[in-house]
């Protein structure tokens, strides 16, 4: 299986992020992505390669035009507010909750912070743009390999993109790599296309992108939102909108889930998926399940990635896997290559 790597990944750094009254040290580093792309090179896992440039428009396909102009131009626009804004990541502060307008584009860039987040765990880097713009390429690039007829192609880039929707960031993304491969298939001609979403918490950005949609299945098994990030999105209830209704299905399950019931979960999941008559997979790789993450609540173990892999690839699907969250650094390589270990069989 190709890999697709952001080799620009590093250029997304972020410093603090805004956590019960303090700002703390970000979870989401640049190493998580070094010792996958180190791991997958001492196994020998296949190739790996840069991404293929795209157009501007092929983010177009997900995200919204305004939202684009924001996010290109975010940095310079922190910067000019005040010089030594440069020292510092951007963090909003400010939102437009209920009763408030999000129509009309603010001039005020604290203000435009807040009309496209929804946290403040996701600060705005001086490299934010370029590595998520070339991460998002990977999972374009990915989708592409597909296409061409392979079976199976991951994309290593972050930052992640699930929580992103089509016009706001937060959860640690800003681009949906997940949905413009999921949308790139579809362009492509396939004519239906899943999206199975395993990361700890829910791809609420994912699920909002293909709502109403009833050309792409979004299927996330995940930490109950009543307790877990993103807490707004994620029930069981959710289950798709006027032509898309039935193409959504969400598995919310308590913290301290373990393997045997989460594997349930996955295996429903699968059923739902092939019912659906899917010709494509493309799987929100998260590895934030895993018993060492220290922000998540499930316990699966190093081995039990092996046995993921496995049962992903027993789908039979063309399978686009797209790494997102993770957060137990040091072991994040070793699972995440178990799962495409576990795939190639
Ligand atoms: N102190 C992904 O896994 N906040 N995003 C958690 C931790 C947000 C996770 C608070 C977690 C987002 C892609
Ligand atoms: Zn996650």
């Amino acid at each position: 299986m190709i890999t697709f790597y952001n080799h620009l990944h590093a250029q997304h750094q972020g410093k603090l992020e805004m956590f019960r009254g303090e700002l703390v040290p970000c979870f989401e580093v640049p190493a998580r992505a070094d010792h996958v792309l180190a791991e997958l090179q001492r196994r020998g896992l296949g190739t790996v390669q840069h991404p293929h440039a795209f157009d501007d428009s092929a983010l177009a396909t997900v995200h919204s035009p305004r939202y684009l102009q924001f996010l290109e131009a975010a940095w310079a626009d922190w910067v000019a507010l005040d010089p030594a804004n440069a020292a510092r990541d951007a963090l909003p502060s400010v939102w437009p909750i209920r009763t408030l307008r999000s129509d009309i584009v603010p001039d005020n860039f604290a203000a435009r912070m807040g009309l496209f987040s929804y946290d403040t765990g996701t600060p705005l880097t001086a490299g934010t743009w370029v590595a998520a713009r070339a991460g998002a390429h990977c999972a374009l690039s990915a989708a592409q390999q597909l296409v061409q007829g392979d079976r199976a192609a991951f994309a290593l880039s972050r930052p992640p993109g699930h929580h992103a929707g089509a016009d706001f960031f937060g959860g640690y993304c800003f681009l949906n790599n997940a949905a413009l491969a999921a949308q790139n298939l579809r362009d492509a001609g396939m004519r239906k296309v899943a999206v199975l979403d395993v990361d700890y918490h829910h791809g609420n950005g994912t699920q909002a992108i293909f709502y109403d949609r009833p050309d792409v299945f979004f299927a996330s098994l995940h930490g109950d939102p009543r307790t877990e990030y993103p807490f707004y999105l994620g029930h069981a209830d959710e289950t798709g909108a006027g032509a898309g209704l039935g193409c959504n299905l969400n598995i919310p399950l308590p913290r301290g889930t373990g393997f045997a019931a989460w594997m349930e979960a996955l295996e429903h999941s699968l059923r739902s998926i092939a019912a659906f008559g899917a010709e494509a997979l493309v799987v929100s790789l998260g590895m934030d399940t895993f018993a060492g993450d220290p922000i998540s609540g499930f316990t699966l173990q190093s081995e039990d990635y092996l046995r993921v892999g496995e049962r992903l690839a027993a789908a039979g699907l063309p399978t686009v896997l797209v790494f997102e969250g993770g957060y137990a650094v040091a072991e994040v390589g070793v699972n995440a290559v178990n799962v495409l270990e576990g795939f190639a069989g």
